[in-house]
């Protein structure tokens, strides 16, 4: 757990002793979805919460020595009587979490004060909230350029990314990463990857040494899992397949979260991907059982069916029963990228999602199943927005990185930059970094 763990009642949500990672049911209950309703929050000004700097990653403690998780009732992967009001307060407060500090982002690109390619995750948050939320800090979280959710969901202070979105040096990559590359070493959070389904196998690689650990240097410890996330349209990208088959064969503690979002950028993911063997659309999931492995479809506008689908995953994986191919059905509601004007996609397509944002929904269930209160939630979104809006006047307030920065984290040795007159190394003189470098 992040020590500077924050969330006032919320943030002592994440300082509740956590015995177990919160365990879904499928509710008896079912609200139905109701109509999408932005929430209007007003904006707090002055009022910040200077412990509003980490979310911290949940849950369980990681296993005692020799001993693997079996999945008893009330334990990992098996289902309980419902969520209990500490969880719905972290669920609901890390989707809200995520919607707000995108919204955010949005703002601040348009400003000028975030630089590339910015893209966001508003209307995913059940999938990241659901998958991430259950994990142990020591379990490992691999992302794509959707990155900015996940890494705060898996506890990444939100100071730190917005930091990063800055390209300040307070950042949690010192400023030299940006929004699609947020990497946390503390928080197991192995990065966003500017590629296409370049993360998948730096996921599975995690998932390898967590299995030679326990297996080769008979580590018993080793029971962390690896969740790696990608989008639909990546599953048309040959790592897929090689990483499927290699999670298949070792049967290596690796969770595949596909967020089929239906599109790859302007392309309809029916248009470009074929259906099995006697499908007329494509079903992702259904690619897990040729490599051995279960495939799950889940309605990921549903953070309670998420999180119940992955809960038992990780059950499976800690248990050393192998992978898990988890298809989530989600949607973004902003284009591809903050550059994208988003004309492909029909407005009748857009608002029959819209109808199902996974936050009222679940704001909804915890009232209508009366987990939570109407002012118990209100409270939670209070902390929130004062939570982004500290992470932002944070970011402003932090200082650029250094010059000398730039040489650093190159594999090229910057002595290769040749030496200088004085016989010193030009990457030591002053301003050797402030316009082109003559290299000798
Ligand atoms: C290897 C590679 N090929 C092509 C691209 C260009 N590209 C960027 S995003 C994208 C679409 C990915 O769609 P999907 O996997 O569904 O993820 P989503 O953006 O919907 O989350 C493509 C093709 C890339 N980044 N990397
Ligand atoms: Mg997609």
């Amino acid at each position: 757990m992040a020590p500077e763990s924050v969330r006032g009642s919320v943030a002592s949500c994440s300082a509740h002793p956590s015995p177990r990672p919160a365990q879904i049911v499928n509710p008896r209950v079912r609200p139905s979805l109701p109509e999408h309703r932005r929430q209007k929050i007003g904006r707090s000004h002055g009022r910040r919460d200077r412990r509003c700097v980490a979310v911290s990653a949940v849950a369980a403690k990681p296993a005692e020595k020799g001993k693997r998780k079996k999945g008893k009732k009330g334990e990992e992967g098996e289902a309980e009587e419902g969520i209990s009001p500490d969880v719905a307060r972290e669920l609901y407060y890390d989707m809200y979490l995520g919607r707000e500090f995108e919204e955010m982002c949005a703002q601040m690109y348009y400003r000028g004060k975030m630089f590339g390619f910015v893209h966001l995750y508003s209307g995913q948050e059940a999938v990241s909230s659901g998958a991430i939320r259950l994990l142990r800090p020591d379990d490992y979280v691999c992302s794509t350029y959707r990155d900015h959710v996940h890494a705060l969901s898996k506890g990444v202070p939100a100071r730190e990314v917005m930091a990063e979105l800055f390209g300040k040096q307070t950042g949690v990559c010192r400023g030299q990463g940006g929004s699609m590359h947020m990497f946390s070493r503390k928080h197991n959070f192995l990065g966003g990857f500017a590629f296409i389904g370049e993360g998948i196998p730096v996921g599975l690689g995690a998932a390898f040494q967590t299995k030679y650990r326990r297996e080769a240097l008979q580590d018993e410890s080793a029971d962390q899992v690896t969740l790696s996330f990608f989008g639909d349209g990546t599953c048309n990208n040959g790592q897929f397949y090689e990483c499927l088959n290699m999670a298949g064969l070792y049967k290596l503690p690796h969770i595949f979260v596909v967020e089929n979002n239906k599109w790859a950028i302007g392309m309809y993911h029916n248009r470009a991907t074929g259906p099995s063997f006697g499908d007329t659309v494509p079903n992702i999931y259904k690619k897990g059982e040729p490599f051995g492995m279960p495939g799950i479809h889940v309605d990921g506008m549903d953070i309670v069916k998420v999180r119940e689908a992955v809960s038992k995953a990780v059950a499976r994986a800690r248990a050393g029963d192998g992978p898990t191919l988890i298809e989530c059905e989600t949607y973004r509601f902003r284009g591809h990228s903050l550059a994208d004007p988003d004309e492909l996609r029909t407005q009748e397509e857009k608002e029959r999602y819209a109808k199902r944002d996974p936050i009222p929904a679940f704001r909804k269930y915890v009232l209508d199943n009366k987990i939570l209160t109407e002012a118990d939630l209100k409270d939670i979104e209070k902390q929130v927005v004062e939570c982004v809006e500290d992470s932002v006047q944070f970011a402003e307030a932090s200082p650029k990185p250094e010059k000398g920065q730039l040489l650093e984290n190159v594999f090229a040795d910057p002595r290769g930059f040749g030496t200088a007159p004085d016989g010193g190394y030009r990457y030591e003189q002053a301003g050797f970094t402030s316009g082109t470098a003559q290299v000798s």
